[in-house]
């Protein structure tokens, strides 16, 4: 009885401490996706809220491809999502501009809640994903806000459906360039007032592909900002770098030799460069087409490492 109740005045005490001024309580949400998982919205849903100082918002993840919620400092190198702030928040935060907050890479159904008890325009991140950004604009009590949480409840379920319409258009209009050629996923970026919100198809446009033996075939990443990569066999630890038994074509496109449905060989990350930004030194190019010679025929399935939960996965059938 005793040990319960000093439990209690515990927590109590912990909460008051956490949360000085018990604002409001806000709901947003993060990613969207169809039945199949092939379709992902990779955007903080609204990824604009106006609050006022004092207030916690809670983000719920709602797909299954991974996202860090995160808040940076103003100027702050953006660190990998492997490395955090460095470090990482789980469950709760409280964030007033000052030190980093970010919660390791989230999948559907985990929540993560923000106290602001400064005003401020705070910039929202992903650190897996540049193009899925969001504001938190914190104002003075006193302000009037220009929202309620049902129009925000509204907006995110009207986004993440217009943005996944959006994804299944695109689909249909992605051909490979090429006989022997594979679309590697599709995408674009859409910006509203508060940020970026991306939409990204995770799926091998053409899953299955039958050729003759001694040829080639061609995959092509399509998506501005989401890498994938082509896996035949054995996944490896490391998913960035290609496999050691990958060379790099006259062209720069990555190129490998399958001779057995025993080889294991991996493309490493087929992605667009990012954009170059005025001031800072120009961005390398990216490989973004990984190809591949069959020399024996075979049943040869293969995956995407970093999107095979999600289902991308395809097959290539080698004909004598
Ligand atoms: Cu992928």
């Amino acid at each position: 009885m005793k040990s319960s109740l000093s439990r209690f005045i515990v927590a109590t005490f912990t909460l008051v401490a956490l949360f000085p001024a018990f604002g409001a309580d806000w709901h947003a949400k993060v990613g969207a996706q169809d039945e199949k998982k092939g379709r992902q919205v990779v955007a903080f849903l609204p990824n604009e809220l106006w609050i006022h100082e004092g207030d916690s918002i809670e983000w719920t993840v709602n797909a299954d491809e991974i996202h860090t919620i995160s808040f940076l400092t103003t100027g702050q190198i953006r660190p990998p999502f492997q490395v955090g702030c460095p470090g990482f928040s789980f469950g709760a935060a409280i964030f007033d501009g000052s030190t980093c907050v970010s919660t390791t890479p989230m999948v559907s159904g985990q929540t993560f809640t923000v106290t602001f008890p400064s005003i401020g325009n705070f910039k929202l991140v992903c650190l897996v994903h540049p193009d899925m950004t969001g504001v938190v604009h914190v104002l003075d009590p006193s302000s009037p806000l220009p929202h309620d949480q049902a129009f925000y409840d509204k907006q995110a379920a009207s986004q993440a459906n217009e943005l996944l319409a959006d994804l299944a258009q695109l689909q249909g209009h992605h051909h490979a360039a090429s006989a022997n050629g594979v679309v590697v996923g599709a995408g674009k970026t859409l910006a509203t007032g508060g940020g970026h919100n991306t939409i990204s198809l995770m799926r091998f446009v053409q899953p299955e592909l039958v050729i003759h033996a001694g040829r080639t075939v061609e995959w092509t990443n399509d998506d501005p900002s989401m890498p994938h990569t082509i896996t035949f066999g054995t996944e490896p630890q490391d998913p960035f770098p290609p496999s050691n038994n990958v060379s790099v074509d006259a062209d720069g496109a990555l190129h490998a030799t399958i001779s057995s449905t025993a080889d294991s060989v991996h493309s490493g990350f087929i992605a667009s460069a990012n954009q170059d930004q005025i001031g800072a030194p120009q961005t390398p190019l990216e490989p973004t087409r990984f190809r591949v010679t069959f020399t024996n025929p075979g049943v040869y399935p293969y995956i995407c490492a970093l999107h095979d939960d999600l289902g991308m996965k395809g097959i290539i059938i080698v004909l004598p």
